[in-house]
């Protein structure tokens, strides 16, 4: 399926992977209103079956943010209007109906590392590299960068990367938590699809509590958290796919945990 500037398909033995490619090369993949709204619709309407996903972006670059030349005059109303677009878009992915593997290379920038930390793995290549060139355009974070990278590097190192232009490479981004991989040049779309496929064997209710509770509870004061995560884990623990899995490790049937 081939949407403007997006393209879908499934693989995996039993097409149980969704991978996802921004196809805007020629412009960096920048993010225009379509591009924006065709990844919301594929979200609401992912095809049944499909277990995880993986995104990426056709060419050298990941995403180049916003598509600037759409940045018209918008009065407040429209400006709060088209941030709200992004949010819903990019809330149907992160808390949407499989886990998202980013599979990074290039520039990770503005939007596109507003995209990417919506996501719920980013593996980046040595190409990589982040930085939020809003504050030299004279404008702020839309697509709710605001909220989800201060949780994934904190609040001085994103004042920083705005007040100062200051750009990430892959292996400091890396080390700061922007992503959870770094993989030889070229390398990403393989390791995210390679971890894709290790998701999709997950329970789905598993999956579903790592990518709808857990963040829910990062954001809960501790005492609601606990409560939260008792009747999380009281839910998981009753499927009856959570009792068979239990029961084939006690049996000799499941893989032990390896030493890393
Ligand atoms: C674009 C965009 C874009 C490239 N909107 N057209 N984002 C930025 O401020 C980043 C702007 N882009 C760049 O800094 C660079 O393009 C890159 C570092 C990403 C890549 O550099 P390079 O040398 O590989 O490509 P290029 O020659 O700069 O760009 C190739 C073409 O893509 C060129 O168009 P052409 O018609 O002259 O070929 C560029 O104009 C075009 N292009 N990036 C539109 N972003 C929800 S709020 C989010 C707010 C933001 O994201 S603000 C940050 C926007």
């Amino acid at each position: 399926m081939t949407k403007p500037s997006i393209h879908f398909e499934r693989c995996g033995e039993q097409q149980e992977i969704a991978v996802i490619r921004l196809t805007r090369a020629a412009k960096r993949n920048a993010l225009n209103d379509g591009l924006i709204m065709s990844l919301r619709e594929l979200f609401e309407k992912m095809p049944a079956g499909i277990r995880a996903a993986v995104i990426a972006g056709e060419g050298e670059h990941f995403c180049a943010g916003l598509d600037l030349s759409e940045l018209q005059e918008r009065d407040a109303g429209q400006g709060l209007m088209h941030s709200r677009m992004w949010h819903a878009a990019l809330e149907s992915l992160q808390f949407g109906p499989v886990p998202v593997v980013a599979a990074l290379q290039g520039a990770v920038v503005g939007g596109g590392l507003e995209l990417a930390s919506a996501c719920h793995i980013r593996v980046a290549d040595e190409t990589t590299f982040y930085a939020l060139p809003e504050g030299s355009r004279g404008i702020f974070v839309g697509g709710g960068g605001s909220v989800r990278i201060p949780r994934l590097i904190g609040v001085a190192r994103m004042t920083d990367m705005m007040l100062t232009g200051r750009v990430y490479n892959a292996q400091d981004g890396e080390r700061i938590g922007l992503a959870q991989y770094l993989v030889p040049q070229g390398n990403a779309f393989a390791k995210a699809l390679e971890l894709a496929q290790r998701i999709a064997q997950n329970a789905p209710l598993t999956n579903y509590a790592l990518t709808h509770v857990l963040p829910r509870i990062a954001d809960q004061p501790a005492d609601q958290g606990f409560m939260t995560e008792a009747m999380m884990a009281a839910i998981a623990q009753s499927a009856p796919e959570a009792k068979q899995r239990v029961r084939d490790f006690l049996e000799g049937r499941a893989a032990k945990v390896q030493k890393a």
